[in-house]
């Protein structure tokens, strides 16, 4: 039996304020948004100890809207996002979506740098692959997936997570290896509505 999933912000566009909110990505960004703020500094490794630095994974807002062909979920972290990784350095801004307001999400959406790569995008519905953009500019991370893509909901609920791993000499050497994640919100998912 799954966890009834409150609900944390149901918002208008007027919410979000021009300053914070990315830019969009077509012309048909004419539909609800909702945004919710998240902490600073409160980054934790995996086994949830807070740990410092990291700011350009620190989530300080959270952000989704639904238009009339896609959703786009943005974070904005606390430092800009750079657009290649070093080969010791990995970053991951991703999304779980959720449809019935039941744990876990159906979907899972996200960006990823690693290797030297620039960031790429990638989605999954389970084992299933499914189409996703996404861009990283300046301070926000931001995805978008086509409404179809994910059974054409009137609405979703949305978490955050972020991630840091530097790795100058390998996972295996605690002197130097480094690692962060937040997660946005902390409590309630964020709702968006069509
Ligand atoms: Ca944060
Ligand atoms: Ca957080």
């Amino acid at each position: 039996m799954g966890v009834r999933r409150q609900v944390a912000t149901v918002l208008i566009a007027a919410l979000v304020s021009a300053c914070s909110s990315p830019t969009p990505s077509s012309s048909s960004a004419t539909g609800v948004a909702a945004a919710v703020a998240d902490a600073a500094n409160d980054l934790t490794d995996h086994y949830g100890s807070p740990v410092a630095g990291s700011e350009t994974v620190d989530v300080l807002e959270v952000g989704g809207r639904a238009t009339a062909t896609h959703f786009e979920f943005w974070v904005t972290v606390a430092a800009d996002i750079p657009p290649v990784s070093g080969s010791a350095e990995h970053h991951g801004y991703s999304f779980e979506i959720d449809l019935d307001g039941e744990v876990p999400g159906e979907y899972f959406l996200g960006t990823w740098s690693d290797s030297g790569a620039p960031f790429r995008a990638s989605g999954a519905h389970g084992n299933d692959p499914i189409s996703v953009e996404a861009t990283t500019e300046g301070r926000v991370a931001l995805v978008r997936v086509a409404r179809d893509a994910i059974g054409n909901p009137d609405r979703v609920f949305v978490s955050a997570r972020t991630e840091r791993i530097f790795s100058p000499d390998g996972p295996g050497d605690p002197l130097t290896y480094e690692e962060a994640f937040d997660v946005a919100p902390d409590t309630e998912w964020l709702q968006v509505i069509r």
